[in-house]
């Protein structure tokens, strides 16, 4: 396969034939809408469908991340990118910045609605409201904000697919993890009940459920304290960002008649969030 040719096209498919010319060819590549990009597994889905030929819709608050991330893939996958500097707790910001995209870019085929955050690690009676706010906002809301401004497309063209970044935290409950459980609780909740209210549109929900994963979540969960952070990942081989971006890619590329409808992917050393193997 020729590296300037993608091979993400709006089919869902894999494309192998070499009949079009290269340019219609990125004319027809699907549009992957990736919230929260400028780090972790965000950035790493931005990588791995910008490989397969996709063209990336990119958002995050820390606009020049996105930005930087798009010139670079850009200029190795030669693949269309449209950065956002978008906080999904904004209602409006995120009806704005959906309804405000340019003609070729409103055909979104997979949203990856991946923007997250736990912050705070306190029991209930002596947590942070501040905190629980912002977690809500983000974790449950802002997918919401995002999931209703994008939707109405996909149903309107019978096509496209949701894959939201739920979380083992969504299956299991571990001490001072209350707030940010609940919220994951929140999005598999979501995730199935999209699913209900999709049935017969043609679009495709999913999750992909980690367990630990090193990427920026527990500096932002310990309020930018990278020593307590890195504890959590303590002689023990976490996931990377890369290794949750395969499995959604994975997801998006079966045939359209098949929705993965969730994947739980933990690291060989993690049996649940209460056991973790550290040799
Ligand atoms: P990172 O902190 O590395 O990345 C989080 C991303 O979310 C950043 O790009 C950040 O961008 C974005 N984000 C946070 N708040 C907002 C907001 N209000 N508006 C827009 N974007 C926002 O963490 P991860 O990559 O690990 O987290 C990604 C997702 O994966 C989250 O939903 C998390 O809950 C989930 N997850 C993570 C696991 C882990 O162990 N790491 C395990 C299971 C699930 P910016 O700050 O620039 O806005
Ligand atoms: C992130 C995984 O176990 O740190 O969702 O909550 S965990």
């Amino acid at each position: 396969m020729h590296p300037g040719i993608p091979r993400f096209c709006c089919n869902g498919f894999r494309f192998t034939s070499f009949s079009t010319t290269t340019k219609t060819m990125r004319a027809r590549a699907a549009i992957v809408f990736v919230t929260g990009a400028s780090s972790g597994i965000g950035e790493a889905c931005a990588r791995v469908f910008a490989r397969e030929g996709a063209s990336l819709l990119l958002a995050a608050r820390r606009k020049e991340r996105i930005d930087r991330l798009a010139r670079d893939l850009e200029t190795e996958f030669h693949i269309r990118t449209y950065t956002m500097q978008l906080d999904v707790r904004d209602r409006k910001a995120v009806d704005a910045a959906i309804s405000g995209l340019p003609a070729e870019w409103r055909a979104i085929r997979v949203l990856i609605n991946n923007a997250g955050l736990a912050r705070g690690f306190s029991k209930v009676h002596e947590g942070s409201v501040q905190d629980w706010e912002e977690m809500i906002d983000t974790n449950i809301k802002g997918l919401l904000y995002v999931s209703r401004a994008v939707i109405p497309g996909m149903v309107e063209r019978n096509a496209g697919h949701i894959i939201n970044i739920g979380s083992i935290a969504g299956h299991q409950v571990y001490p001072n993890g209350n707030v940010y459980c609940a919220s994951k609780f929140a999005v598999r909740a979501l995730t199935e009940g999209l699913k209900m209210d999709l049935l017969g549109t043609g679009v495709r929900v999913c999750s992909v459920s980690p367990g630990l994963v090193e990427t920026e979540f527990s500096i932002v969960r310990f309020h930018g304290d990278s020593q307590r952070a890195s504890k959590t990942y303590e002689n023990m081989r976490p996931l990377h960002g890369e290794d949750i971006a395969e499995v959604a890619l994975f997801c998006a590329l079966r045939p359209l008649h098949v929705d993965i409808s969730e994947v739980i992917v933990m690291p060989t050393d993690q049996a649940s969030v209460h056991h973790v193997y550290r040799g």
